[in-house]
């Protein structure tokens, strides 16, 4: 899909008709900055098409040099999410506060508001609250009400204040979900009053995407099964989004199929995603290899 640069992490979005995808954005730092064999991302693209075949880069949409409370050194802008409410485009980022140094943990999760969903994005002074963790992702249910979602070793979701920029619930842990093994990058949706909580989860040696369902945005969710296999390429990440364009629900996700000697250089892809009649999802075979 993204061919002059590495893309990982692919939030999909509908946005006045159009599909964005908000990636992660790997790069190889210069010599000295960074974490060497590592995920090095310094800043955030956006990318929209019309067709799901044409591609538009808009740019530069945040970097970490711009986040107020970030470690601006740390090249940790994480798998992102942006989501649109009363005209107003949210952007949710993991990354490193100022000295949290470069190793694991020490992630917080920030936002940034724009008029546009390619930006200008203006991030917030601060994190958001009570949250510590990667990986964020909102759903906003079809009363309005707006849900945080995100990882650290386990899955956690709250409930989100009107300004979308602070938690209106102490975060719960979804405890029905796998507890062995890793398991990270959540992704919820509705669809025929069902809710959809999607993740990567390492069942084996690496991830695959698999999916639990419930009755309400904040679960109990009950663990359904995979989506898509461990990847070929093995890369030891999968990270995805769904949505629906066009009348057809679409998986994007990633894999190092560009980059076979480092799998932390990763490539965003799409494929049909089929539901069968009682809701369950079908798995998806990459059509791409
Ligand atoms: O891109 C960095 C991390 O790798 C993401 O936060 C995880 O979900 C995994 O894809």
């Amino acid at each position: 899909m993204i061919k002059d640069q590495f893309t990982a992490d692919p939030t999909a979005r509908l946005f006045n008709g159009k599909i964005y995808v908000y990636p992660s954005h790997d790069i190889v730092p210069p010599e000295g900055e960074g974490r060497a064999g590592w995920f090095n991302m310094a800043d955030y693209h956006v990318f929209s098409s019309a067709d799901l075949v044409t591609w538009e880069d808009h740019g530069v949409i945040l970097s970490q040099k711009e986040v107020p409370w970030a470690d601006k050194d740390a090249y940790s802008m994480w798998a992102p999410d942006a989501v649109e409410k009363n005209g107003k485009y949210y952007f949710y980022f993991p990354t490193r506060g100022k000295g949290a140094g470069n190793g694991e943990g020490g992630f917080s999760i920030g936002v940034a508001t724009a008029d546009k969903p390619e930006g200008p994005f203006i991030p917030q002074e601060e994190p958001i609250q009570g949250v510590t963790g990667i990986d964020p992702n909102v759903f906003i249910d079809k009363d309005g009400q707006a849900y945080l979602y995100w990882s650290q070793g386990k899955i956690y979701g709250a409930r989100l204040q009107g300004n979308m920029l602070s938690l209106a619930s102490d975060p719960i842990i979804f405890r029905e979900l796998p507890q062995e093994g890793h398991i990270e990058g959540p992704f919820v949706f509705e669809r025929e009053g069902i809710y959809y909580l999607t993740y990567p989860h390492v069942a084996n040696k690496i991830e695959r995407l698999e999916y639990a369902t419930g009755n309400d945005p904040l679960g109990p969710f009950t663990p359904q099964g995979v989506i898509m296999d461990e990847s070929d390429s093995g890369t030891w990440t999968n990270h995805h989004s769904i949505t629906e364009f066009k009348d057809q629900w679409i998986l994007f996700y990633h894999d190092n199929d560009l980059s076979p000697d480092f799998d932390k250089n990763r490539s965003i892809k799409a494929d049909s995603l089929f539901f069968n009649k009682d809701g369950s999802i079908q798995k998806v075979i990459p059509s791409l290899r």
